[in-house]
């Protein structure tokens, strides 16, 4: 078969480039969504889905999104729970060329405005009643109609250039940011991890991360689409039922972040045992696993958790070996194809294809984020003399909560909308089952109970973001020149 050139076919051609190469996500799916029509695919709410279903769903539904209006290029803002809707709406909007947008279900209205302006969305997809500027579409209503569509292939030419979707990641200054990940990002991302991790057709995966962030979309279910393996979806991880649910599907493969492993560790001894007997690979990212975690969940399941490196922007750079020795506190060697190095400041910096396209519409928050052609990832790091990295802090004063990024930023601009807070700073406090949590100092120009302030957060922000406890200050200590010392605030 050959291959037209790449749709965004100009600048390729510029640069004297006719063939990319590159990869798109609608042919490596096909693997399995037409490759293994006839084998079940998916577990979800109790019920099996084979991938020929799978494909005819999003096949039918695609269909449905074409009568809508919906072409290549365009964006859908998809705002849904886990759920097989939400999976049908990715691979329509995949075979499409639709940009797919998912926003964090945790999110409130004032958090999804930006991303709803910015990213210019035809629709948001939710279930959720909304005031939003933008037409709203029920899964159901797009479900009913794409029931009546013919099971037919759209016939749209994609490349691996080709956007696939945005994922919003809050900026340190200013409003958040689009990262445009292509379908060539994802699936060098996913062609790397089978190789890397030994993810096969065999395994038994179950799937617990949401949707809507690279951790479970590009890891998770594409590591599944790729490999053909037998997938369990769950709406959201639940750890009063984890244990159950593991015993009762028995999977073998495990994607999770810290928090996720801390609840494990609550899990008995033999019921560990049993589980570590069917497992074969728990992998952790988003946050760091502390080392005392990665220790215990050894000596309790049998098995060393594998940790790796990775951000919205760029999916997985750097990962501890599968085979070789998983190094408590590191996050291992950069994956194949990945060149990693640490600028003179300490700073990861990055080239491979699984980096980002560039911020939507920001051409210079995108210039600004590279240097000679590397990728600044924001986060510090050493090597050890035999090429182990381990992360050792951040640029930006960017908070990780369950795996949840936080932006003092947003808190804290937030809080000084009301007209008796006059500063707040929010850092970060350490948490042993989230690793860290917001916490917020406030001055006030007039009395006001804290709990006013929290009542206000948990209307407006998601609830990961409502800062833990509000420490009433009379000014926040600044140096000479008024800059803020948020290293001088205590967080125990
Ligand atoms: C969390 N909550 C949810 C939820 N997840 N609510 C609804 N749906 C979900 N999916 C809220 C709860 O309402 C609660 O709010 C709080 O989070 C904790 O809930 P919990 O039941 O006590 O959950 P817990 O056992 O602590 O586990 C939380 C968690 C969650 C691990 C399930 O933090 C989570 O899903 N984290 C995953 C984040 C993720 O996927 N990050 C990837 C980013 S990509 P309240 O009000 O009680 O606080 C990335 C790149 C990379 O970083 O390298 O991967």
């Amino acid at each position: 078969m050959t291959r037209r050139i790449r749709n965004t076919g100009k600048s390729s051609i510029a640069r004297g480039r006719v063939y990319s190469g590159r990869l798109n996500l609608s042919d490596l799916f096909d693997s399995s969504l037409v490759g293994r029509r006839r084998q079940v695919g998916l577990e979800f709410n109790g019920r099996e889905y084979t991938f020929g279903e799978i494909d005819a769903r999003a096949n039918r539904l695609a269909n449905a999104l074409t009568g809508r209006g919906l072409n290549l290029g365009d964006r859908l803002c998809v705002y849904l729970a886990n759920s097989v809707e939400m999976i049908d709406l990715y691979l329509a909007c995949v075979k499409l060329g639709v940009i797919f947008v998912p926003i964090n279900i945790l999110y409130r209205e004032r958090e999804m405005a930006h991303i709803l302006t910015d990213a210019e969305p035809v629709a948001l997809v939710t279930d959720a009643d909304l005031a939003v500027s933008v037409p709203i579409w029920r899964p159901a209503e797009l479900s009913a109609e794409a029931a009546v569509m013919p099971n037919v292939r759209p016939r749209v030419q994609l490349d691996g250039d080709t956007p696939a979707g945005i994922i919003y990641t809050s900026g340190t200054t200013g409003t958040s940011k689009g990262a445009v990940l292509t379908h060539n990002n994802f699936a060098a991302n996913a062609v790397n991890l089978l190789a890397c991790w030994e993810i096969r057709e065999a395994d038994r995966f179950l799937l617990v991360l949401p949707l809507f962030h690279v951790h479970g979309l590009g890891n998770g279910l594409h590591c599944w689409l790729a490999s053909g393996c037998r997938m369990r979806l769950l709406a959201r991880f639940e750890h009063q039922t984890a244990a159950d649910v593991f015993l009762e599907f028995q999977p073998t493969l495990f994607f999770g972040v810290p928090t996720v492993y801390v609840r494990l560790l609550a899990f008995s001894a033999a019921v560990a045992r049993e589980i570590g007997g069917f497992m074969r690979l728990f992998v952790s990212g988003s946050a760091p696993l502390p080392a005392q975690v990665f220790d215990e969940f050894e000596t309790l399941f049998g098995h060393r958790i594998l940790e790796r490196y990775g951000m919205s922007e760029t999916i997985m750079n750097i990962s501890n070996p599968y085979w070789g020795e998983r190094r408590a506190g590191t996050v291992g060697f950069p994956l194949p194809g990945i060149s990693a190095k640490l600028s003179e400041t300490g700073e990861v910096c990055l080239k491979g294809p699984n980096i980002f396209a560039g911020y939507w519409r920001r051409p210079e928050a995108t210039r600004d984020a590279f240097a000679d052609g590397w990728f600044r990832t924001g986060d510090l790091a050493t090597v050890s003399e035999d090429g182990y990295f381990t992360l050792c802090g951040r640029k930006s004063d960017l908070i990780i909560s369950g795996g949840f990024n936080i932006y003092p930023r947003e808190i804290e601009e937030f809080l000084q909308e009301h007209p008796a807070v006059t500063e707040a700073a929010v850092v970060a406090r350490p948490d042993k089952m989230r690793g860290e949590v917001p916490v917020a100092y406030v001055a006030l120009s007039e009395a006001v109970e804290t709990a006013v302030l929290e009542t206000l957060c948990r209307e407006k922000l998601a609830s990961f973001k409502v800062p833990r406890e509000f420490i009433v200050v009379e000014k926040l200590p600044r140096n000479a020149m008024g800059k803020l010392q948020k290293n001088l605030l205590g967080t125990t």
